[in-house]
């Protein structure tokens, strides 16, 4: 039996104020998590939709120090990004906090503190890196060196962003500090630790046995974590940027960023609700819901839940986390550092008033069940061929033609006909499982059956072809458009968690009121009326997510409103210039790595003799002819004086080196390579080359003009 609450608490992973959110992001994390919310609020259930900035952590602390600033300046500057990046795309929390917020630190701090008094903690020493010049603990993330896999001389001491391989600051060659550049030396350090293994028998009980209905990639990860056996975890850092460790003794640390972060949700429901927020995170019928990217699932599914365990005075649990895989740009990893993404702030000004395609992008594409690639190419296709040619072309037809045979009025319906009643009959199915599915948190398929409705709805239309009819059976033309307008009114109701920007054009021009039930400030505000007529009127009616499949949601008589285009074409030079933008990054990077690897040496060929090396006959000489060879595209035939003689050559130089250039050259030559015959042309001999790893060469000559046929050794 489903457990029945009396309300619903979502949060959303805070994101980092180090950077701005991207598709990634959105696609993981906050678009179904709104989907989700608007959707409970449209069937009048109690709902708080949480989140905030999370702005601890070392990266704030390197990012501020690379750009000169203090971290609070970084959390600032990225907190209002992204505040107002997520209001744009109609994310509307009831509250967007942030970590660095005093009500926050308090409870952080007062937090540990109740555990560390119950003695829910236990101390290590433990030896951990020190800067001895600049006189502080480093973060592996502060110390660089050579990474031993690639070689890239950048390397952090927890990963290597060229390679992507996971590192150990013992792992890398060379290592130093980014603060002083001195090299690290190891100190020891105490530090509390939560010790997970006990709660282990309890996390078990709770997820393995009582959540088997969790998405199989969250269960999956928290099984394979728990038969992996828990560790102590450590809940405090050597930093100073972050809550400080309210425990004397202990200055010059921080709670860890993962400790105060999720504590962050609980603050932040505070401040909105100083008086009321206990009901939300305490009471049993309260039902949390933790939406998150995979990356996040141990924190929220063992180590979260193991502090409010710890800690006790009833606090809930999260009834489910239903954290969604990663989403990659254009077949390669977004990646924040490349700049490898495309940003919700970027994306609202290029794309104005096209919020909804991208929340439809990334929810028909997300990435529920594995990783899932966006492209550019994708979403100007459903845009134009879903949006615009299914659900945007059916309403208009709809509306444009009620308009131009009944004045805008909904005609009557008389009787209806198999194919009518069949239409019709489709809808509840679809209601049904589009609520199946977002209760579930599937919203990929949620929004398959709200656009199958749309289909249905074209379908019925382009069959019945109401204009033609108009002029011998205008009743019947009535029947049929007041069928369609009873689906767009269809489509209004259930397109209002994905699409919410065009469901309030769509009232608009149905002229109808959003649902009196949808409570709180994600409820779409109606927009400004225009002159002449605003819609929706102030008598019109109301459509509720209740009506959706019936067929009288539109009385006869009702009055619409005008008729505009819900979606728009996206033209291929919109897309293009995305595209173009990706490129550059591609080329750009390209070229880092080729450089990159030009520099790396090839290790030296085993060892030879004096004898060995006296075999060769290593002359100068100077270029007297230089051709292409006919059909080639990388061979020079040369003609060379050698001091000994007149020869030819063929060399694979062309790609370096034009006819020209080689004119007249000194070069050295391996005189007596055993002649081989190369397109036809007798080649006596080989010219000495410099090869670099990335493929270029260049020829060697000597550093002054010397006779032909010098001996080289
Ligand atoms: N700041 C988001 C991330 O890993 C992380 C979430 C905290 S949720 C309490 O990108
Ligand atoms: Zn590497």
């Amino acid at each position: 039996m489903e457990k029945k609450f009396k309300r619903t608490l979502v949060t959303c992973a805070l994101p980092y104020a180090n950077g701005p959110v991207h598709i990634g992001h959105l696609a993981g994390v906050y678009v179904p998590a709104d989907i989700y919310v608007r959707y409970l609020r449209l069937r009048g259930e109690d709902v708080l939709y949480v989140c905030g900035s999370d702005e601890h952590g070392v990266p704030i602390t390197i990012k501020a120090r690379q750009q000169g600033c203090s971290p609070q300046d970084i959390v600032d500057k990225y907190h209002k990004i992204i505040a107002d990046s997520f209001k744009a795309l109609g994310i509307n929390f009831d509250i967007y906090g942030r970590t660095s917020s005093k009500i926050h630190e308090k409870n952080a701090s007062e937090f540990f503190r109740k555990l560390y008094d119950e003695g829910k903690f236990v101390t290590q020493e433990s030896e951990q890196y020190y800067d001895p010049e600049a006189k502080t603990f480093l973060a592996d993330r502060y110390i660089v060196g050579t990474c031993p896999k690639c070689g890239n001389e950048n390397a952090y001491g927890d990963q290597c962003e060229k390679c992507g391989s996971t590192l150990s600051p013992e792992e890398l060659i060379n290592p130093h500090s980014k603060l002083s550049g001195a090299a690290p030396i190891k100190k020891k350090t105490t530090h509390w630790y939560l010790p997970l293994q006990d709660y282990e028998p309890w996390l078990r009980e709770w997820i393995l046995e009582g959540h088997k209905e969790w998405r199989s990639n969250v269960y999956g990860q928290v099984k394979s974590w728990l038969d992996g056996g828990l560790q102590p975890r450590a809940v405090t850092r050597d930093l100073d940027w972050g809550v400080p460790v309210p425990v004397e003794g202990a200055e010059g640390k921080v709670l860890y960023v993962w400790f105060d972060a999720p504590i962050g949700y609980i603050s932040n429901t505070q401040e909105l609700l100083p008086n009321d927020w206990e009901k939300w995170w305490k009471s049993p019928d309260t039902k949390l819901v933790h939406f998150i990217g995979k990356d996040n699932i141990v924190f929220h599914c063992i180590v979260f839940p193991s502090m409010l365990k710890a800690y006790g005075d009833g606090y809930i649990l999260p009834e489910n986390v239903p954290a969604n895989e990663f989403l990659n740009l254009e077949g390669d990893k977004i990646s924040t550092s490349r700049g490898w993404a495309v940003w919700a702030h970027e994306y609202v000004q290029d794309f104005p008033g096209k919020e909804d395609v991208l929340r439809y992008v990334l929810t028909a594409n997300a990435p529920e069940t594995k990783d899932n690639d966006f492209s550019w190419k994708e979403f100007q296709t459903r845009n134009n061929s879903e949006l615009v040619a299914i659900f945007g072309n059916f309403v208009n037809r709809a509306v444009v033609l009620t308009h131009k045979y009944f004045e805008g009025k909904v005609p009557a319906a008389g009787e209806l006909t198999d194919v009518d009643r069949e239409t019709l009959a489709e809808i509840p199915a679809l209601r049904e499982s589009l609520e199946k599915n977002i209760e579930n948190y599937r919203f990929r398929e949620a929004l398959k059956d709200a656009m199958q409705i749309a289909r249905v709805g074209n379908k019925y239309i382009s069959d019945s072809e109401p204009w033609k009819l108009a002029k011998t059976d205008l009743a019947r033309t009535g029947t049929i458009l007041n069928v369609c307008l009873q689906l767009c009114a269809d489509l209004a109701i259930a397109f209002e968690p994905f699409t919410p920007f065009a469901c309030e054009r769509l009232r608009k021009m149905l002229n109808v009121q959003p649902s009196a039930k949808s409570k709180g400030p994600g409820r779409v505000p109606q927009g400004e009326p225009g002159p002449g007529i605003a819609f929706p009127t102030a008598n019109a009616p109301t459509i509720d997510w209740e009506q959706l499949g019936a067929s009288d949601i539109l009385p006869e008589g009702h009055q619409l409103g005008e008729a505009e285009l819900l979606f728009a074409k996206i033209e291929d030079d919109v897309i293009q210039k995305q595209l173009d933008r990706l490129a550059a990054i591609r080329a750009e990077k390209e070229a880092e790595a080729k450089a990159e690897l030009a520099k790396q040496v090839t290790p030296q060929k085993e060892e030879c003799t004096f004898e060995d090396f006296e075999k060769m006959d290593i002359r100068t000489a100077t270029v007297l002819e230089a051709e292409r060879v006919p059909k080639t595209d990388k061979l020079l035939k040369l003609t060379i004086d050698t001091g000994i003689d007149k020869r030819v050559i063929v060399s694979g130089i062309a790609e370096y080196y034009s006819p020209e250039d080689m004119l007249g050259k000194q070069i050295c030559i391996l005189a007596n390579l055993k002649p081989r015959v190369i397109k036809g042309i007798e080649s006596k001999g080989m010219i000495l080359m410099a090869k670099q790893n990335d493929g270029t060469m260049r020829f060697i000559t000597p550093q002054e003009a010397v006779c032909n046929g010098a001996q080289v050794g």
